[in-house]
């Protein structure tokens, strides 16, 4: 945990935010600015600030991530038609929040390109 993420403030519970999932490696809660009518945030309840931060003693719980998106995919009912994860990194990739996280957008076409 560190004092100014807002993420782990999230997991820690000291700022507000839409829970739709917690165990003791990950947290899932709704975007506050959602690009469609699914945008749920899958985070590490550790801090860890990019992909580019990654140890390989983190691989496990980087699995842990997706399988928890795929099974929030299926209860939103979004796993049939599809969705998208996606994880920025850095200042190029678009990335504004230093914690690491899946962004699960689903609910309609991805009409946006990837770059
Ligand atoms: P990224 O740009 O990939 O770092 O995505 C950060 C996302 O985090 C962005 O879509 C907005 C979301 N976000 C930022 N602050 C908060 C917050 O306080 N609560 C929630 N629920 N989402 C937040």
């Amino acid at each position: 945990m560190t004092d100014t993420c807002i993420f782990c403030k999230i997991v820690s519970n000291d700022v507000t935010a839409t829970i739709v999932y917690r165990d003791e490696q990950a947290t899932a809660f709704r975007d506050i600015h959602p690009a469609a009518p699914t945008h749920i945030l899958i985070v590490p309840n550790k801090h860890i600030e990019s992909v580019n931060a990654l140890q390989a003693e983190d691989e496990q719980l980087i699995g842990h991530l997706f399988t928890t998106a795929a099974r929030l995919a299926k209860e939103e009912g979004i796993d049939r038609k599809g969705y998208r994860l996606i994880t920025n990194t850095g200042i190029d990739g678009g990335q504004t929040v230093f914690h690491l996280h899946l962004h699960l957008i689903g609910g309609q076409r991805m009409r946006h390109p990837m770059g």
